[in-house]
């Protein structure tokens, strides 16, 4: 049903809102879906539809909606000092509190945090900052960036262009100069005959190749993120990043892990450069690190980069009116405080992760899927014309938004990368619902096939 004041904002808003990522054009006809409520892993749109939210709003409400605690610091902070900046000598009390709390979460000696509101942002300040700790070395020249065709890491000039996305780089003359891709680990499609650990191997030395080519003296940094979220949920094989690793300190060329969606538990491990048993020296966090209940980002770096940055750095200039803002840095306070009191990533680790594992890989079973790939609370279903055979649809997405369109009907909210259906839950996600969600999904790829075999 629909509720008579959806179709008057429904026109507002086409009217008056352009929306990222859409072709806004094709969204007014259709009209956008306005939600109006969230509570744990649910959410309800303004209709009243009730929609299990298998994505997390966008790969981020970890500890999953209607948190109290969350507005209740963000009012008492704003209620106190509801802004100051950390120009000028100054800062406030919870920004000191967070850039702390992070120092002891982070892995390794991932000791500073440079605040700003997104992970886009997070990205341009390491660029901008790693470059400058290069040149302030006397190496002005290794200032080229590694990231990988495909990648994601943000939407600002710098962000679009460590990323691989070719649509994002067509729009607005991009990737800016010294900066290069590598092929992504993706051994559904690119594998061949090898094992996924020995691709994993191969995957890794694209990036050796490219630094040879180049000069190790000019290349300044590889970035990516540990598990490609975007894209399509990329899971390397386990032999990847420690390869990676191996590379990048032998050229002393800085590792980036991008944790934007990993970070914070996605993984079922705090940050994905755990799950996979690398040390980073840099990692832009956001998303996870506030649930998404208020805008956040933080370039984290390590103490060899930090004390270069402090020590010969000089005036930093960079920075934004709202880099460690009280408010976002009390609520990711308290959303740190969640996580850790009620053991959520943990719990989402040992308890419901194995679950989901193994009904992920019964719905791998289903006859449109080709493969599913997991890796703690964050899969992939990539659907297929051909079971066993692992290739794609000739007319790529089509399928893929057609089955997330059944499973919105479903009251399942999925996420469609072309045919990859993406699966990154709130972490507070229980065992009940993991059989609900699968009831779904199920029940959305059968009317998928059934649509496909009319
Ligand atoms: N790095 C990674 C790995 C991300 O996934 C960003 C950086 C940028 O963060 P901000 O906060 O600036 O958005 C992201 C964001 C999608 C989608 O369609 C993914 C993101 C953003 C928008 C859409 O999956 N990830």
């Amino acid at each position: 049903m629909q509720h008579p004041d959806t179709t008057a904002l429904q026109r507002l808003d086409a009217a008056h809102h352009l929306h990222p990522f859409n072709d806004n054009a094709a969204l007014a006809e259709r009209g956008t879906r306005i939600l109006t409520r969230g509570e744990g892993c649910y959410v309800w749109d303004a209709d009243g539809n009730q929609l299990l939210d298998a994505f997390a709003g966008l790969w981020c409400v970890n500890i999953g909606y209607g948190r109290k605690e969350l507005g209740e610091a963000a009012s008492r902070q704003m209620t106190e000092l509801a802004y100051y900046n950390s120009f000028f000598q100054c800062t406030t009390e919870p920004t000191i509190r967070l850039a702390a709390k992070l120092a002891e979460l982070a892995p390794g000696d991932i000791n500073h945090a440079f605040f700003m509101n997104s992970g886009s942002e997070a990205n341009d300040t390491i660029l901008r900052l790693v470059r400058h700790f290069w040149a302030v070395q006397d190496q002005p020249q290794k200032n080229i960036f590694i990231g990988r065709h495909d990648g994601y890491h943000g939407t600002t000039i710098g962000g679009a262009s460590l990323g691989g996305m070719k649509g994002m780089h067509k729009q607005g003359g991009l990737p800016i100069p010294d900066i290069h891709h590598i092929d992504p680990p993706f051994w559904f499609a690119d594998g061949g005959d090898l094992s996924p650990d020995e691709y994993g191997l191969v995957a890794a030395r694209r990036l050796e190749d490219k630094i040879l080519q180049l000069g190790p003296e000019r290349v300044a940094a590889f970035i990516g993120e540990p598990i490609m979220g975007a894209i399509g949920v990329y899971i390397p094989p386990q032999t990847y990043w420690p390869e990676i690793e191996r590379i990048c300190r032998k050229y002393d060329v800085l590792l980036i892990a991008d944790e934007v969606i990993c970070g914070f538990g996605r993984t079922g491990e705090w940050f994905g450069s755990q799950y996979f048993g690398f040390q980073p020296d840099i990692m832009p966090v956001a998303k996870g690190i506030t649930s998404g209940y208020i805008p956040l980002g933080a370039a984290m770096f390590n103490d060899r980069v930090a004390k270069v940055l402090k020590e010969q750095g000089g005036e930093l200039a960079h920075g934004a009116t709202y880099s460690g803002h009280p408010v976002c840095a009390a609520v990711a306070l308290e959303n740190i405080r969640i996580l850790q009191e009620e053991h959520i990533v943990e719990r989402a680790r040992d308890e419901v992760a194995p679950y989901l594992a193994q009904r992920w890989a019964e719905l791998g079973e289903h006859r449109l899927v080709g493969e599913a790939r997991i890796a703690g609370m964050v899969g992939a279903l990539e659907l297929v014309p051909d079971k066993g055979r692992r290739a794609f649809f000739e007319d790529r997405g089509k399928v893929g938004s057609l089955c997330r369109d059944l499973a919105l009907r479903n009251g399942l909210i999925l996420r469609a990368t072309y045919d990859s259906m993406l699966l990154s839950p709130p972490l507070i996600l229980t065992r009940d619902q993991v059989d609900e969600l699968f009831g779904k999904i199920w029940k959305s790829l059968d009317e998928t096939a059934a649509e496909l075999g009319k």
